[in-house]
């Protein structure tokens, strides 16, 4: 696999979602306008989950390290089981379709493929005990993913198994006023030049704050602080900030869908912060003393609006540095097909910032989920010595690639509706899939019907 850069600061290990065999259209995500406008459509797993390998395998070529997170089991059954259904697999998804076709969607979801929302991580360099941790997101503000942060825990572990360099943390009380969405709602910024680094923590309402509008703010502040607290992170390297509600109400379920940063520079919004300007401010004088300045690019809401942003998903693009130091931003076709998302990439490439190039990807099967290039991946900083203890079956290699790949096109359905949900030949398939991938990745008990 690619080596990291000599900087190791800057170094960061991409962990995208393998995209599951159910991948469909359930419209589960309140607030997430992409998945309500797209329920109930046909969706293609395998058009999913290859758009997401030729993602992989871009930014492999293009020399950054690359892993997966494999998809988790399902059907959940254990969720119909909680709901009170029974009897044999085909008895329960038969009356489920008929009883609670919303369950059988969640227990169906495929929505452990964005792994920006899998877990909360702080890098070694930033954390009081010099340790990389991780903390699982309990994502309770969803039923379907809920369901997630048992098997997130579970897998990282695996991956990231080394306690003397890494320090697992369980999941946040699964409680309203610790709602947790993971990465989407954290930045972090960094010198390349040096050891300068800002952790921004995005809530979007207190603890205990009711719902005020349409859409419900998944973050909340208490689980952003107590991140900050069990990860140990050094003071002067944190920053809690607020959304902006009008960002929320327009479809920002996540922080990560105004504004993406990575090493010194930061694309946003200009309605992504509650206190914007503030922000602005603090971020400037926290990276004062950086030996290569802190670049900021605000895009105004002339220049983009709001819905502008949502549709097109331009601060859902992925920033990554390849080995030669040059800044890549993997962006959405969606943004060029937008006029004015495409004259904010061409402003990009023109002005002066870090950023020396824009790829486009075509991710339309998640993208109609809301899930864009950011969205797929969580994006670990790492040193060469913890890269090295990293569970080698996970990181993508040219044969691991070809083996998923024609895996995918083996196992996975080309088209899927909400119908087929009740077939359990589905779910045999499904079961046959994810059992022949954990022997591509060597890894025994991956899936609770294993162990
Ligand atoms: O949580 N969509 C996901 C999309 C997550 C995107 N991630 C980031 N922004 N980092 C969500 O809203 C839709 C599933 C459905 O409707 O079937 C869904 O869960």
């Amino acid at each position: 696999m690619s080596r990291v850069q000599d900087s190791t600061l800057d170094c960061v290990l991409n962990l995208d979602g393998l995209v599951g065999p159910s991948h469909n259209y359930g419209g589960l995500a309140l607030g997430n306008i992409a998945s309500s406008k797209h329920k109930g459509e046909v969706s293609s797993p395998r058009a999913a989950a290859l758009q997401g390998l030729e993602k992989m395998w871009h930014l492999h070529q293009i020399g950054i390290p690359q892993g997966l997170l494999p998809p988790q089991q399902r059907p959940d059954l254990s969720l119909l089981h909680s709901a009170g259904f029974t009897g044999s697999t085909e008895q329960m998804l038969s009356a489920a379709y008929k009883q609670a076709p919303h369950l059988l969607e969640a227990c169906y979801s495929a929505s452990s493929m964005w792994a920006a929302n899998s877990a909360t991580v702080t890098a070694s360099a930033d954390s009081t005990d010099g340790k990389l941790h991780f903390t699982p997101a309990n994502l309770i503000s969803t039923l379907h993913r809920s369901r997630e942060a048992i098997e997130n825990g579970f897998f990282l572990q695996h991956c990231f198994n080394e306690p003397v360099l890494f320090t697992h943390h369980p999941p946040l009380p699964t409680q309203y006023e610790f709602s947790d969405e993971g990465a989407a709602n954290h930045i972090r910024l960094s010198d390349p030049n040096g050891e300068g680094a800002i952790n921004l923590l995005i809530y979007g309402r207190e603890a205990t704050e009711k719902q005020s509008g349409h859409y419900p703010a998944r973050q909340s502040k208490l689980a952003c602080e107590s991140l900050i607290r069990r990860h140990q992170i050094h003071q002067n390297k944190s920053l809690l900030l607020q959304q902006h509600p009008e960002a929320i109400q327009h479809g920002a379920f996540h922080n990560d869908v105004v504004a993406v940063g990575q090493s010194n520079f930061l694309l946003l919004h200009e309605q992504t912060f509650s206190s914007q300007a503030q922000a602005i401010e603090q971020l400037k004088q926290l990276s004062e003393s950086w030996n290569k300045p802190l670049v900021i690019f605000e895009v105004g809401s002339k220049d983009l609006s709001l819905d502008e942003a949502i549709a097109s998903y331009l601060f859902n693009s992925q920033l990554v540095t390849k080995p030669s130091g040059d800044m890549v931003m993997i962006a959405p076709e969606d943004s060029r097909e937008n006029p004015a998302a495409n004259k904010i990439c061409d402003r990009i490439l023109a002005e002066d910032n870090p950023v020396s190039e824009i790829t486009f990807l075509d991710l339309r099967q998640s993208m109609n989920n809301g899930g864009g290039p950011a969205c797929l991946r969580l994006a670990v900083p790492i040193t060469e010595k913890e890269l090295d203890a990293v569970y080698p079956g996970i990181l993508l290699d040219e044969a691991l690639y070809q083996r998923l790949k024609q895996w995918v096109n083996q196992h996975y359905r080309d088209r899927l509706s909400a119908d087929d949900l009740r077939d359990i030949h589905l779910a045999r398939e499904i079961y046959a899939a994810l059992e022949e991938l954990s022997s591509i990745l060597k890894i025994q008990h991956l899936y609770p019907f294993q162990r």
